[in-house]
């Protein structure tokens, strides 16, 4: 998938261009910050930022986003600096991505934010789900920007397509080669969709036997960067991606990990999000999204010695809330303290963490165990020892509180997940529900 976007070939010099208007910034957020973003952005893809540039102004220009004296000047500085490519710090419209690309010099290219960030999913993206939903994303971002220049990647595109060997026998009389690419890609489009809603009704399957399997499962979100994958390795001690780029992880993992109290839990680490996620990335990665908000408990990482961590948590917030997040439990998990000269903070709805060095963690986990033992309903009561295995999941599930070996049974007080309380009914004759 890395040759649809030709910037992953090589280490390509690139000019990097925002517009500093009122409608584009927050006061958390201003469009420098923004343009910090993307030159590392730019360099997780393997671009080297020749030059860059921020132009105040009320708007973007509705045709060619920035005014046509700055795009000339930019034009004569990339000359200068060597660059070929420009990357616009937004989502350019169909129509202004035409207009500037008709007046660049002949061997020159602009990309917006979105093409960048798409361009590192389809570098890291390594399963076959992945490489699926980057596919899409790229497609659906791509099928109302074709112009001329890029029929070539379209063909490309049209070869893998189902089986169809490029555009030719398929054009009608008539009909315009951009027309029969667009047709192309649809076709791509919709069976890279087929494709991936089987992943999600097989996921949805999966889940449904882990949920009845009482095993709680605990989603890792945050910014991107911010440690996921470090606290997953911390947590599991196994060896887990951690890199310092963008969108290191891609594909979600899971491992199981032991409490302090003898309860197994399923962490799942995955993507990160960032500001202005481009939401055909939102749309084709639902199947892996959706786990998150059907997780038992979600922690939300924060890299807490970023200076832009209050934006990075608004916008955090704002991407689970689009997922569907409302009524989960979420621990807010300030990460990196390592990084701060003061303690970090510590209230009823966070914790403060080293995922490098191992600080907060034991903390975090009797944290995660309190939070877990809320959701859980006290089963108390004689279970017989010919139903022993029930007694093996309330271990592994469940707090035991109170445990007597009886003659006739093993007498029990447990905090169990709802699903075992239920299947525990009909053994255990005194129950304490709600
Ligand atoms: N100093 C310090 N660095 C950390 C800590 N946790 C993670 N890092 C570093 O932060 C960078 C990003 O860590 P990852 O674990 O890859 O972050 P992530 O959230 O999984 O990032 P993506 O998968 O790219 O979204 C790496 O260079 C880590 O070594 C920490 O507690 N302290
Ligand atoms: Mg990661």
């Amino acid at each position: 998938m890395g040759e649809l976007i030709e910037t992953a070939v090589s280490p390509e010099r690139i000019f990097l261009f925002g517009v500093d208007s009122q409608s584009s910034v927050d006061y958390l957020w201003t469009a420098e910050d923004s343009l910090k973003e993307l030159v590392q952005l730019a360099r997780t893809a393997g671009l080297v930022v020749a030059g860059q540039a921020l132009q105040k102004r009320a708007a973007p220009d509705a045709s060619t986003y920035m005014g046509s004296g700055k795009l000339q000047q930019i034009i004569e500085e990339m000359e200068l600096l060597n660059a070929r490519t420009l990357i616009v710090d937004d989502e350019l419209t169909p129509g202004q991505q035409r207009n500037i690309e008709a007046k660049l010099p002949e061997g020159f290219k602009v990309i917006d934010r979105t093409a960048l960030i798409l361009d590192i999913f389809a570098q890291h993206a390594h399963s076959r789900e992945g490489k699926l939903q980057v596919e899409l994303a790229q497609y659906q971002y791509r099928l109302p920007r074709l112009t001329r220049l890029w029929t070539h990647l379209v063909r490309q595109a049209g070869g893998r397509a189902g089986g169809v060997k490029g555009g030719v026998g398929l054009r009608g009389p008539g009909e315009t080669q951009l027309e029969s690419d667009r047709r192309l890609i649809r076709k791509r489009i919709s069976s890279l969709k087929s494709e991936l809603e089987d992943i999600r009704i097989h996921r949805r399957r999966y889940r449904r036997r882990r949920r009845n399997s009482g095993i709680p499962v605990i989603s890792l979100t945050g910014y991107t960067n911010a440690g996921k994958s470090s606290l997953l390795r911390a947590l599991s001690q196994e060896d887990v991606l951690v890199e310092d780029q963008l969108f290191a992880t891609l594909d979600p993992l899971t491992r199981l990990v032991l409490l302090p109290g003898g309860r197994e839990v399923l962490f799942t680490d995955t993507v990160g999000f960032i500001k202005r996620l481009p939401h055909e990335l939102i749309a084709a990665f639902r199947a892996t999204l959706e786990e998150i908000a059907e997780s038992d408990l979600i922690l939300h990482l924060v890299d807490s010695a970023h200076p832009k961590a209050e934006a990075q948590i608004s916008a955090v917030e704002k991407v689970l809330y689009e997922l569907g997040v409302k009524d989960n439990i979420i621990l807010k998990v300030w990460n990196k303290i390592d990084k701060l000269d003061h303690a970090g903070y510590m209230d009823g709805h966070s914790v403060s963490i080293s995922a490098l060095t191992g600080e907060g963690i034991s903390e975090l986990k009797k944290r995660i165990e309190s939070l877990l033992q809320d959701n859980m309903t006290l089963v108390e009561g004689l279970l017989r020892y010919r139903e022993g295995s029930l007694l093996d999941q309330i271990h592994r599930q469940g707090t035991v509180e109170l445990e007597e070996h009886r003659h006739d049974g093993t007498y029990i007080r447990a905090y169990v997940p709802p699903v075992l309380a239920a299947r525990l009914k009909p053994f255990i004759n005194i129950s304490v529900p709600d």
